[in-house]
């Protein structure tokens, strides 16, 4: 045999650059379910099943396309539970001239994939993952030279680079970059709203659920009903759906919130795109297609490929260039526990209610919800940004550090200062109650201000500023609303601040 071929959990893509490298005829590939990975995160119940069924799933058609595949499972009786065990008894067992691998996702990963060679005694080849657009080297680049990174700018650049959205003369098409402004409605309950696309559990995903329900009884979420995809067909199946029924209202409600209504128009592709079971260029060209066809307007189509060839590209940039250090950024300072209604949904406020809840149920929450919802709740009461991190990354099906974390600690806790977003997503409960319906049946009352009964949000918001006012009101995006807390009579400003200090006082 000539190479040994590892592959991750999140690179289940048939030309990924290390199977590109391999010959079928010769190598091996290694994949393994390894209690570390399971584990390094509290993981949702649900994300270990998905990723544990698609890799089981993967790995049968490797060898249908005449691989031979090394498989350990987690239950295996020699399973040393790391990666590195697993590649060293790999190693004792299968005969290898060197060990092929395509860079991981996260930081962690690749560093102990660089201490390989080492330790191992053969060479180790780590290529590039190439299923990304802009590449870590392109990306250094860009960033060189400027202090402040702006997602827009990134992101005109990659459409020029693909050409996606774009006039034969160079321009975007509809004559702008895009069409945020367009996006931003509210949804009443009366819309039409699209299921997505649902896979029945075959053999092999039952059989996975039955060892996850044994095995990580203790994580958090709920397991059944299990109806992600796990094949690339069926990822292929989820996006046929959302182009076909949702696309066509993904840019007006992108931003919208409604209770009992968990996907709206989202395309709920990201946990596909991460593993590997779509390629992110694909889904794009596919969403570009579909507004030439005439099937989604233009401001969808540009919000939805913004997202995933800016804003995507971008958070994965900002990552390799600034880890490791990132994770320990703390701008703000802040250093409250995470409260214990994160993992148990049990909250009077109505919002986050909603949103916890349903994150524990579907291991899945749409990006308003995770940025101005449970994001934005966080980062007004002072949660420590690292606590804030562990629980994305534990709860959502699509969270791998190199995506979650410029997310979280970037631009919902504003812990890097500024570097990804210009200013703190921050909001009172005005902005919650204008983009959805939950104000009405909550406990609290969202057009009072102050005082008992009064919306948690309102008072924090302002809590929030005033104590963060040396680090934040040099920012030009807040100066506005320091000024109006200036022209507030003190009575005001100091009922804001009780009401604040009482309610952070029980949290
Ligand atoms: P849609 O709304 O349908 O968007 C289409 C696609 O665009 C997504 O599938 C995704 O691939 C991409 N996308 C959209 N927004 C972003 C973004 N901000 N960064 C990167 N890609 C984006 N996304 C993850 O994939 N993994 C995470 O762990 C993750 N953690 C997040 C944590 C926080 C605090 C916040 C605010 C956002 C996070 N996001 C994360 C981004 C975004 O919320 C999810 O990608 C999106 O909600 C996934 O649902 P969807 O597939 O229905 O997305
Ligand atoms: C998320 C995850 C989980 C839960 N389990 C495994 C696993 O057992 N084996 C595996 O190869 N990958 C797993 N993953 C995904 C990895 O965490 C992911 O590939 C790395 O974090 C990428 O750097
Ligand atoms: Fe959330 Fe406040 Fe509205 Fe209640 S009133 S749902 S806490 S924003």
């Amino acid at each position: 045999m000539a190479n040994l071929i590892l592959l991750l959990g999140d690179q289940l893509t048939h030309d990924i650059s290390s199977l590109r490298e391999g010959n079928p005829d010769k190598d091996c590939v290694l994949m393994v379910e390894v209690m570390e990975e399971a584990t390094y995160a509290w993981h949702h119940k649900k994300k270990i099943a998905f990723l544990f069924s698609a890799m089981r799933h993967f790995a049968e058609s490797l060898k249908e396309e005449g691989w031979t595949v090394d498989y350990v499972q987690l239950d295996d009786e020699e399973n040393t539970g790391s990666f590195s065990g697993e590649v060293e008894r790999t190693l004792k067992r299968r005969d290898a001239e060197a060990l092929l691998v395509t860079s991981a996702g996260e930081y962690r990963v690749q560093e102990m994939m660089e201490g390989w060679e080492e330790r191992f005694g053969l060479p180790v080849r780590i290529l590039e993952d190439d299923r990304f657009i802009c590449s870590r080297e392109e990306f250094r680049e860009w960033a060189e030279d400027r202090k402040q990174f702006r997602m827009e700018y990134f992101y005109r650049e990659m459409r020029k680079k693909t050409r996606l959205l774009m006039e034969n003369d160079g321009e975007p098409t509809g004559g702008e970059w895009n069409f945020d402004q367009q996006n931003r409605k509210p949804a009443k309950q009366d819309l039409f709203m699209p299921t997505p696309h649902q896979t029945e559990p075959d053999k092999i995903t039952q059989s996975v659920l039955d060892m996850v329900s044994e095995r990580f009884e203790d994580h958090p979420g709920k397991l059944a009903p299990f109806w992600f995809g796990v094949t690339h067909e069926d990822a292929q199946a989820v996006l046929d759906q959302f182009i076909a029924e949702a696309l066509p209202c993904f840019g007006d409600y992108q931003d919208a919130m409604l209770k009992g209504e968990k996907f709206l128009y989202h395309s709920l592709l990201s946990l596909y795109i991460n593993a590997g079971l779509l390629d992110p260029l694909e889904v794009c060209r596919r969403v570009d297609k579909a507004y030439r066809d005439g099937k989604a307007p233009l401001n969808s189509a540009e919000g939805f490929i913004r997202q995933i060839l800016g804003w995507r590209e971008y958070v994965r940039g900002v990552y390799w260039l600034k880890m490791p250090d990132y994770v320990d950024m703390n701008f703000l300072d802040a250093k409250r526990e995470l409260p214990e209604f994160y993992w148990t949904g049990d909250t009077d406020m109505a919002c986050l209610k909603a949103a916890i809840d349903q994150t524990l149920e579907e291991a899945y929450a749409h990006h308003i919800q995770r940025l101005m919802v449970t994001g934005n709740f966080a980062l007004l009461a002072g949660i420590d940004p690292k606590a804030v991190h562990e629980w994305y990354l534990a709860v959502y099906a699509d969270a791998y550090e190199w995506v979650e974390l410029p997310n979280t600690l970037g631009m919902s806790q504003f812990a890097d200062g500024g570097l990804l977003g210009s200013k703190p997503y921050a909001a009172s409960g005005n902005y919650i109650n204008k983009m959805s319906d939950y104000c009405g049946g909550c406990k609290y009352d969202v057009k009072q201000k102050t005082g008992e009964g009064s919306c948690p949000f309102n008072s924090l918001y302002w809590e929030f500023l005033i104590r963060n006012r040396s680090k934040l009101e040099d920012n030009p995006r807040m100066a506005q609303m320091y000024s109006t807390w200036e022209r507030m009579s003190g009575d005001k400003q100091e009922a804001y601040l009780e009401t604040a200090k009482a309610f952070l006082g029980q949290l």
